[in-house]
Parts: C-alpha cells; sequence; structure tokens
C-alpha cells in the first residue's frame, strides 16, 4: 500500500454484506468521462502503464492522470507471458531492479487487497554444456553478493526438486546442472492487471480502453522540444506529461515526438497444454533447448521458447514453434509424450542491442520512456510502475532505473544482460 490511502470501497465487510443482500457487483473500474486536460497521461493499459498510474497516485498523490489503451486493459504483453517472476539476473544493475520486482509481488495480494495468486516454487535454469554452466556460476556469485537466494545444483539435486526431469547421461543434451533460484515462481498475470487497475482507479486515475494514440503534440524543435498533448481517436488531451509504457509499439509512439529508439520488434509465442494432476513443482527453464515450462494451477503446462527469427508485428502461431516446442520440452520430460497441447499463441517484444530496458526522460521535456522490455517485461512491472512513478513525480531519476537511461547507448554504458534471459534468442 502507498502512502496516500484510497477510499475504503473493497472492505471485507463492504462484500460480506453485498453477498448476503445478493447485490450485483460493483464494476472494477469506472467508465470516466474523457476530459481534454489531464496531467500525466499514460499510453499503455498493461501492468506498466496501470502500476505507474497506482504509484503516482499511491506514493505521490498525483492522480490527474489519463491511461489510455488502444484495445483493452492487459491486451498486449501483460495478457500474453508465461506469468514467471525471479530476480536471479546477471549484472547487479538488473538483480536489484528485478529483486525489488520480486518484493512488491511478494507483498501484492495484500496491498492491492486481491488475491494475485503469488506462487514462489523455485525456478531452475537448466545447464547443459560446460560454457553454460560456468555463466550459472557466474550468475549464482552475482547474486549471492546482492543477498538474492542463488545457487548451482547437480543433476542429483535437480531430480530431487523436480522427478519428471530426465537427469539421465545418455541424452542428447544431458542436464549438467542448473542455476536454483527458489524466490522465482509465477503470479497470476490478469490478476495483476486487475489489481493495478482498481487501485488507480479508487484513486481516482481515469482509465480509457479503445483508445488509440494518434500523435503526441509538442512545442519547441522536434526530438528536443516539450509535450504539450496527446491526439486520440476520442479527441485531443493537452497534458505536459506523457509516459510511453507501451510494448509492441514504443518505437511507433516514440517516433511521434522523434525520439528514436533502439528496439527491433518479435514476436515470442507460447502454449498451453490440457489440464492434468499436479507434478510439476518448479519452474524449469533450458537456454540451449530454448524451452521454458512451469504448471499452472489448474494443472496445465505453460510453455515459451525464443523469440522468432524475424522482425515482426505477426502474431500468428506458427507449426514449426510447435514441433520444435514438442521435440525440446520431449528431451527434458519424455514422460509427457501423450499430453495435449491445447491452444498456443503469441507477445510482441522489444528488443534492445544489450536486453535491458529503456527508462526515464529523453530529450523531449516531459515525455518519459518505460519500454525495450524484451522477454522481461512482466516480471519488472511493479518496480517500473514505482520507480517510473518517481521519475515523473520528482523530475529526478531514481538510482534503480539511472542505468537504463536512454542516454546510455550513446555514452557507451550497455547493461548486458543477455546471459540472463531465459532462453537464447
Ligand atoms: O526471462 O524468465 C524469463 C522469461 C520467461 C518467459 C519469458 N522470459
Amino acid at each position: 500500500m502507498g502512502k496516500n490511502k484510497p477510499p475504503a470501497k473493497y472492505s471485507a465487510a463492504g462484500l460480506l454484506w453485498r453477498g448476503l443482500r445478493k447485490q450485483s457487483w460493483p464494476r472494477v473500474w469506472r467508465e470516466p468521462e474523457f476530459k481534454n486536460s489531464y496531467d500525466v497521461v499514460i499510453i499503455g493499459g498493461g501492468v506498466h502503464g496501470l502500476a505507474t498510474a497506482y504509484y503516482l497516485a499511491a506514493n505521490h498523490g498525483i492522480t490527474d492522470i489519463a491511461v489510455v489503451d488502444r484495445a483493452y486493459l492487459g491486451s498486449g504483453g501483460s495478457g500474453r507471458n508465461t506469468a514467471i517472476v525471479r530476480s536471479n539476473y546477471l549484472t547487479p544493475e538488473g538483480v536489484a531492479f528485478y529483486d525489488r520486482s520480486l518484493d512488491l509481488y511478494k507483498s501484492m495480494s495484500n496491498d492491492l487487497n486481491l488475491n494475485v495468486m503469488f506462487s514462489e516454487r523455485g525456478h531452475l535454469t537448466l545447464a547443459h554444456t560446460d560454457s553454460a554452466l560456468r555463466t550459472m556460476h557466474w550468475r549464482a556469485e552475482v547474486n549471492k553478493l546482492q543477498g538474492i537466494d542463488s545457487s548451482v545444483i547437480d543433476p542429483a539435486e535437480i531430480k530431487r526438486l523436480t522427478p519428471s526431469l530426465d537427469v539421465s547421461t545418455n541424452t542428447r543434451y544431458p542436464i549438467m546442472g542448473a542455476l536454483y533460484h527458489p524466490p522465482g515462481g509465477t503470479i497470476r498475470h490478469d490478476a495483476v492487471v486487475w489489481g493495478y487497475a482498481r487501485g488507480a482507479d479508487a484513486y481516482g486515475v481515469d482509465l480509457f480502453q479503445q483508445t488509440e494514440v494518434l500523435d503526441i503534440l509538442t512545442e519547441g524543435d522536434h526530438g528536443s522540444g516539450r509535450v504539450t498533448g496527446v491526439r486520440t481517436n476520442k479527441g485531443d488531451i493537452s497534458t505536459p506529461i506523457v509516459v510511453n509504457c507501451t510494448a509492441g509499439w514504443a518505437s511507433t509512439i516514440s517516433a511521434m515526438v522523434d525520439v528514436q529508439l533502439p528496439i527491433t520488434t518479435h514476436p515470442l509465442q507460447a502454449a498451453v497444454t490440457e489440464p492434468v494432476k499436479t507434478f510439476l513443482p518448479t519452474v524449469v527453464v533450458s537456454g540451449s533447448l530454448h524451452v521454458y515450462v512451469s504448471q499452472t494451477d489448474r494443472g496445465e503446462l505453460v510453455f515459451g521458447a525464443s523469440v522468432d527469427p524475424v522482425a515482426t508485428y505477426n502474431m500468428g502461431g506458427t507449426l514449426e514453434f510447435t514441433e520444435e516446442l514438442a521435440s525440446h520440452v520431449l528431451e527434458l520430460m519424455p514422460g509427457i509424450s501423450k499430453m495435449r497441447l491445447l491452444r498456443q499463441w503469441a507477445g510482441l517484444c522489444d528488443m534492445t542491442p544489450d536486453y535491458s530496458p529503456v527508462m526515464g526522460p529523453t530529450p523531449v521535456a516531459g515525455f518519459y520512456v518505460d519500454v525495450g522490455w524484451g522477454t522481461y517485461g512482466f516480471k519488472a512491472g511493479p518496480v517500473s510502475g514505482e520507480q517510473m512513478a518517481a521519475c515523473v513525480a520528482t523530475g529526478e531519476t531514481p538510482h534503480l532505473i539511472k542505468p537504463f537511461e536512454l542516454s546510455r547507448f550513446t555514452e557507451g554504458n550497455l547493461v548486458g544482460e543477455k546471459g540472463a534471459a531465459a532462453v537464447g534468442h
């Protein structure tokens, strides 16, 4: 919970009273009237945009905010990810950042008064080669130095933790060890979106769905002037501050103010099986086999893979993905060969050259970015919201996001995080 409390609209007593009187449930967020001026406009109604709005209100008392999304809340990466959270990154900057996110995820059900079903089940990143094992040792040491529970374990311990994995030595890619990160796990991604949306709405933040940004209005020189407003399909909004919290279209939105981002956009496909009895207690990741898998509380296996090799906005599923996924995951868990895939989907990932995000102010006054999340966006949602809110409210870039400023690409201060990607890209 932030420093400023919203009105107690969702107390336990209130819910009980409603239930007993069989009253219909209140809308989770309002359908607000479209105003022509706001203190802050946030583009993107996913976890990042909603969390930024929530923390601006909760921690800084700024509530005259519009969040606009061209589709529905959570329709982008927030609803298309594989719901994995962890903080076992490779760089000290990344570890500190994602660890704060994990802390916020841990207390989220209490803070937002909504069960977001955080399941701290442990996270295994398998190593099948000497060089992968070396990277796991490197990550474990960086993690431990920052107090993160993370260590390299051997195949016998892997088998003890996750009996369905084939740790025998006669496979094509024998498992040589794993980075084990007990605090990692999964969380219900839709609930995170709803929790932040409901929380922001309770503070008076206006949430606009089906509201597409057509242009960002500025005065002064393009690429270095100042923001004056936003043009949407519902009309113009005047505002001195715009925060770009989009994924997929981050570079399109930034190009509206001539801010060039070093981003290429690739789809990432994922798939889910029919539900079966629970048998997979941990999250399992294999970089060499390009796959990660976890089991939901409903019993489905959720799989993800590498981003597709071509830069495109096409989110169609491919048979190539399904075939590769099945063959790779069966090398790890031959016992699941009879399970049926139910469906597959894709999300868009904005990849940067160093696999770290781009956050903070830009050369255009009043235009902020929280973009370039690649395959890490969902796990970073809470900390990004908290820190972007502090950045916008105070005008100072907080130390947790300072390393991720856009200027690093011209200053040569890259934060190389590829070694902590779930899978090879
Ligand atoms: O980095 O843990 C990860 C991840 C999981 C799914 C996509 N990225």
